[in-house]
């Protein structure tokens, strides 16, 4: 399954990097593309993946679900 989420907080493309790492981190995530000036992430859900999962580690990184 295909999924898109908003964040909030990328500036450049350092956060870009940073968030892409994060998400492709994340067990079951795979082919995260980061779109910086819609603020939003897509990726492919390999499994379900914990909505609270995702956002802790992208607290963590430093950034915020939009
Ligand atoms: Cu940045």
């Amino acid at each position: 399954m295909t999924r898109t989420i908003k964040i909030k907080g990328m500036s450049c493309q350092h956060c870009v990097n940073a968030v892409s790492k994060t998400l492709s981190g994340i067990d079951g995530v795979q082919g995260v593309k980061v779109d910086l000036s819609k603020g939003e992430a897509t990726f492919e859900e390999l499994k379900p993946v914990d909505d609270a999962l995702i956002r802790d580690r992208i607290e963590k990184a430093g950034y915020e679900l939009g």
